[in-house]
């Protein structure tokens, strides 16, 4: 995606306009903005868990920026809130999932909090049980190979997940097959409580792509145009039919795994102190500042926008009434949205059932 025209060294160097990396900016701005805003509620009791994203929201803004959006897929994770902001949902999206109302577009409310998806934007709806989200990408690449759309598929998770069966099986799949397959592994260093060195053998994860005979890229997860640089290699090479790529973004957990975790009881207080330092948010800030594209007068203003944005966001979200009892059972299971209203996140066509009668199966 490419906006505007004025252009910055900073932004030839990496072949976007000044405007694209405003808006990269405002997405990981916004997403830090969001993500404070569910602590609030969780703790004034209003939203029931919060698992966050603070600390990755550089890397998936420059991972996801190069996709197209509504044309490629990405199958997201827990800690995705600025992908699924990247790739077109709303903080009003996000925080009706997280007060899990009636017309919440991820999953009317069915979903776990964190569970965010959404068919319109061509966002997959995450199962809880980590890495399953690696087939259904890896199954979408396939899809797109064998219906020649030209579209390509990505999937993120943690390094913890990646030691999963799943991702051997997806990733030996895909590279075999030359799929149109981008596999997200965000390395936060810890997997709950478990260090990263008690879940791997290897340095990086990123050292077995060479095991199923793709690239394995590392990348600075603060630094956002080295991920989008990044990102839009492994694109440019699943568009033209050259297969999967895994990149690892190394990324910091900046909060407790969820909001149920104290991670004061595992995590060092020193650990803890320097992982500001490594925050892509302030980093990227300091870059588009330092570069001329980030001016004090636009940073007001984006500061505003977002303050008004979340806020807007959350006072609609707690309006909006939460789904009837009666429909606890309904659309849990493959069935049709049974209402003369289209479902929130536009599942229509044959076969769509508009008689409420909500037979499971
Ligand atoms: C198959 C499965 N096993 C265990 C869990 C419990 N669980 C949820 S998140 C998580 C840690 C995952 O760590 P990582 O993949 O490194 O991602 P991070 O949470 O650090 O971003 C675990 C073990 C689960 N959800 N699914």
């Amino acid at each position: 995606m490419t906006t505007g025209s004025a252009q910055s060294d900073l932004a030839a160097s990496v072949g976007l306009t000044d405007a694209d990396l405003i808006a990269m900016y405002r997405t990981v701005a916004l997403a830090r903005a969001v993500d404070e805003r569910m602590w609030i509620l969780n703790r004034a009791g209003r939203i029931p868990f919060v698992i966050s994203g603070q600390g990755h929201e550089g890397a998936q803004v420059g991972l996801a920026w190069p996709l197209e959006r509504k044309k490629d897929w990405i199958a997201p994770f827990y800690r995705s809130i600025a992908t699924c902001l990247a790739f077109g949902m709303s903080a009003q999206d996000i925080l009706m999932a997280q007060y899990a109302k009636a017309a919440d577009p991820s999953s009317g409310g069915r979903q776990m909090p964190g569970h965010y998806g959404n068919a319109e934007n061509h966002l997959v709806s995450l199962s809880s049980p980590v890495a399953t989200q690696m087939l259904h990408a890896v199954g979408i690449a396939l899809a797109a190979r064998i219906r020649k759309t030209g579209q390509v598929a990505m999937t993120s998770m943690g390094e913890g997940s990646s030691n999963q069966g799943d991702v051997h099986e997806g990733l030996n799949f895909a590279a075999i097959h030359r799929l149109p397959f981008i596999l997200v592994v965000e390395n936060n260093g810890s997997a709950i409580s478990v260090p990263a060195s008690q879940e791997l053998a290897t340095e990086h994860v990123a050292d077995r792509a060479s095991g199923y005979g793709i690239p394995g890229v590392v990348v600075d997860g603060s630094d956002v145009l080295a991920c989008y640089a990044a990102g839009r290699e492994a694109v440019e090479r699943a568009r033209r039919g050259d297969g999967p790529t895994l990149i690892e973004a190394k990324v910091i957990r900046l909060t407790a795994h969820s909001s149920d975790d104290q991670q004061t009881k595992y995590r060092p207080e020193q650990e803890l102190a320097g992982l500001k330092a490594m925050d892509a948010l302030p980093q990227f800030r300091s870059q588009l500042a330092e570069a001329g594209v980030l001016t004090e007068a636009v940073e007001v203003r984006l500061n505003a926008e977002i303050k008004a944005e979340v806020h807007a966001a959350t006072e609609y979200a707690e309006a909006q009434p939460d789904p009837e009892p009666s429909t606890a059972m309904q659309w849990v299971y493959a069935e049709e949205w049974p209402s003369e209203t289209p479902p929130p996140w536009g599942l229509t066509g044959p076969g769509t059932s508009h008689d409420g009668s909500g037979g499971g199966h």
